[in-house]
């Protein structure tokens, strides 16, 4: 998977980074509908693209269960041994909207090597699988007590320092309280998973960041602490912007793992002149993790003074585990340059920072501060 084939295959993706191919939703994809486009569906990669043989493939399971296993995939598909379900789901790379830490980054001279997200980092679709809570009962007589984490291997491999690693991440058991949290899905909006999302086994945890949903998944292992996996120890963190920078390593920055509340305007874009006869139309996403849903968005024309509530009828159904779409006509009297921007109130009250610099990371993941846009008004 070059970026050149992937051109091919998914014109207008947003590049992102050639190897590993990494690519962002067009923004005219963003806003088609609740569900993503499968061709359009964000991509994030750390290795390659494994070739995997549906036939030969087995999930192993192991680690601190009563009893280990291999499943085929024909097993994982029998109703008659897991009962499926189907979920909309969206993921959401926690990089969405790095760019705009990436243009208040206060580092000095040192060189930035995160990929430069937008807004597109971030897609829904409905996933078919089995829930791991159920394969692990059914199949491994259930979880030791000592159990507190499940890894999450995938079977492409990665260059960290010298060393090659296979991807690796985990998840606290307890988010497998729910039926749904964690899905071993084989199905993206009715099509068998498609080869660069995972084919022909991932994971979907929901609410959860979308470093933990592994693609290509081949081994589960029950553990007492969280994986070893570098992508899990050593990368997506949070270090608060009082850490410091030069206290930022990994034992004082904590796991992230449900997504915040966060919104972005996707209609129109940044610096673009709108001629108008006294409103702007604006359209954009809404999303919160950890099983919360978008209650409210609002928007503000003037940089954060006045602000407007999106209408109910305006937004997109609620899912536990989805964004919402929105869109909004604000007044706009203001001729010149205007700052627009939006924030969201999730299920639980939340809402999102201010400003990019009340949220800041020293890592660069999270971007979840009212998104803000600056539009040239002809009135
Ligand atoms: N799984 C494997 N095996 N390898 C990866 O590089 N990237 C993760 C996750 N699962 C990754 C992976 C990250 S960081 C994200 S955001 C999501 O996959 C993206 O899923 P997508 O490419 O299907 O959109
Ligand atoms: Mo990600």
């Amino acid at each position: 998977f070059s970026w050149e084939t992937v051109q091919k295959e998914k014109p207008g993706m947003i590049h992102v980074l050639d190897f590993p191919y990494n690519g962002e939703t067009p923004r005219a994809a963003l806003l088609e509908g609740k569900l993503t486009d499968n061709m359009y569906h964000f991509v994030r990669n750390h290795g390659g693209v494994p070739d995997i043989d549906e036939d030969a493939f087995e999930l192993e399971i192991g680690g601190l269960v009563n009893q280990p296993i291999k499943l085929s995939m024909k097993d994982l598909k029998d109703p008659n041994k897991f009962p499926q379900i189907t979920a909309t789901v969206t993921l959401q790379c926690s990089g969405t909207r790095r760019i705009e830490q990436i243009q208040e980054y206060p580092g000095e001279g040192d060189e930035l090597i995160q990929a430069p997200w937008g807004e597109g980092a971030i897609g829904t679709a409905v996933y078919r699988g089995v829930p791991l809570k159920t394969v692990l009962k059914r199949a491994c007589g259930g979880l030791l007590p000592e159990a507190k984490h499940v890894e999450l291997i995938g079977a492409d491999t990665y260059f960290k320092k010298g060393n090659v690693y296979n991807y690796a991440v985990s998840v606290p058991t307890r988010k497998m309280r729910m039926k749904e949290e964690v899905i071993l899905a084989w199905e993206m909006n009715g099509e068998p998973l498609p080869k660069i999302h995972g084919f022909p086994l991932r994971a979907v945890v929901t609410g959860i960041i979308g470093a933990r949903s592994t693609k290509w998944l081949y081994k589960i292992n029950a553990l007492e602490e969280p994986s070893l996996g570098p992508v899990q120890a050593q990368e997506y963190i949070y270090f608060t912007s009082q850490i410091g920078k030069q206290n930022a390593k990994y034992s004082n920055g904590f796991s992230i793992q449900n997504m915040p509340v966060s919104s972005a305007i996707i209609f129109p874009q940044d610096k673009e002149v709108i001629i108008h006869d006294g409103s702007i139309e604006l359209r954009g996403w809404a999303y919160s993790g950890g099983g919360n849903w978008p209650e409210r968005v609002e928007v503000s024309p003037d940089g954060g003074h006045v602000w407007y509530a999106v209408d109910q009828d305006n937004m997109t159904e609620k899912h536990y585990h989805a964004w919402r779409l929105w869109k909004i006509s604000v007044p706009v009297d203001a001729e010149g340059w205007i700052e627009v921007c939006v924030r969201t109130w999730d299920s639980s009250c939340n809402t999102e920072p201010t400003f990019v610099r009340s949220a800041w990371n020293w890592d660069l993941h999270v971007t979840s501060s009212a998104h803000r846009i600056k539009l040239y008004s002809v009135n």
